[in-house]
């Protein structure tokens, strides 16, 4: 077929050079060449695994693509093993004019890796001149077996949960009785201080409390609350000096932060979270105390990981508040470094985030 198309376009080459001036004859045969449908055949090393006598042939009927009514368009539907192909595409089954990687003449053999047999679609349109491959015979719904391929997260009942995190401090201010902290003197004594971004503005648990419908509204299933046992109030020195608003430099992981609140207030916030549907999320820092957090509370960062109900790296705010009551040791744990060198030693383990949830 090739040679007679070949053969074809010589004739009629040599018809106009020897017709010459002949118009009517010349504009005729131009028509008619035009006209010709052109033909699109996909060619490479898959084409003897899909039905024809060998390889790269631009010939083969069996990978010849149907063209779409009078469109520029192409296609064919193959049963393809599996296996590493490249491909391209001949027009008029010939060599003469092919199209390979992104629609151009001539151009890159387009790669094909199928690791299971499968049923392609494969298109081309005469305009841009570009190859499509497209998988039509997928398989069913999804098996268990798939199921277990795309995994499960780490914590799984949490990956459906619509976090609002918010920094308590700096979410609304429910008391302004509390907010130094109980402390007096300047603000380099009770942290304090609503016009530097470095210190405690007043934010506190009563206010988040109060905000609950708010948070509810913007589609909250839980709430993430920025650290808030007690802190070191002050840290640093002159134009250094800034305070623990944030809630990392805590120095007492069995009580609330007295800027933000108490145990007491806690709890209250959980109740009421609990009882519009949303869950509360502690974010416990373990690995960064700094200064003196390291020195006060070694035990407390072992007990994130020791405590019952840590398997999963979660502890209840029910069982935090027994381990609080029997004085920060969970049964059979001493307290002291040990804790923090348990910490420093759990395989597995993420240590920069502990979250004891409010969740019953
Ligand atoms: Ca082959
Ligand atoms: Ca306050």
């Amino acid at each position: 077929m090739a040679r007679l198309s070949s053969f074809s376009a010589a004739v009629s080459a040599i018809a106009i050079s020897v017709l010459g001036g002949l118009a009517p004859v010349t504009t005729a045969g131009t028509a008619q060449a035009a006209d010709a449908p052109r033909t699109a055949t996909l060619v490479g090393s898959l084409q003897n695994e899909v039905g024809c006598p060998g390889d790269w042939a631009p010939d083969c009927a069996a990978t010849e693509l149907t063209r779409q009514g009078d469109s520029t368009a192409y296609s064919r539907e193959l049963d393809v093993p599996a296996g590493t192909y490249e491909l391209k595409l001949a027009i008029n089954k010939s060599w003469d004019e092919s199209y390979g990687a992104d629609g151009v003449k001539g151009g890159a053999n387009i790669p094909l890796v199928l690791l299971g047999p499968a049923r392609l679609t494969f298109s081309y349109d005469d305009a841009t001149h570009k190859i499509g491959i497209a998988p039509t015979g997928l398989p069913g719904a999804a098996t268990p077996a798939d199921k277990a391929l795309a995994g499960s997260s780490l914590r799984t009942p949490l990956t459906r949960e619509q976090f609002y995190f918010l920094m308590t401090d700096r979410f609304a201010n429910g008391s302004t009785a509390n907010d130094q902290g109980g402390l007096t003197g300047s603000r380099l004594e009770t942290g304090y201080d609503p016009t530097d971004k470095g210190f405690f503005h007043g934010g506190d648990l009563a206010g988040v409390t109060q905000k609950l419908d708010y948070i509810k509204s913007l589609g909250t299933t839980a709430i993430w609350l920025t650290p808030t046992f007690k802190n070191e109030p002050v840290q640093g020195t002159g134009a250094d000096a800034s305070a623990g608003y944030h809630g990392y430099w805590i120095t007492d992981f069995t009580q609330i932060d007295p800027h933000l609140g108490t145990n007491a207030e806690m709890t209250s916030l959980i109740s009421a979270a609990h009882a519009k549907g949303m869950k509360v999320f502690f974010d416990i820092r373990g690995i960064q105390l700094t200064g003196p957090s390291q020195v006060r509370s070694p035990s407390m960062v072992g007990l994130l990981w020791a405590g019952p109900g840590s398997g999963d790296g979660r502890l209840s705010w029910a069982a935090w508040g027994r381990l609080s009551s029997a004085g920060g040791r969970p049964p059979g744990r001493g307290s002291g470094p040990g804790g923090a060198r348990r910490l420093a030693r759990a395989p597995g383990r993420r240590a920069s985030r502990g979250c004891a949830s409010g969740v019953g």
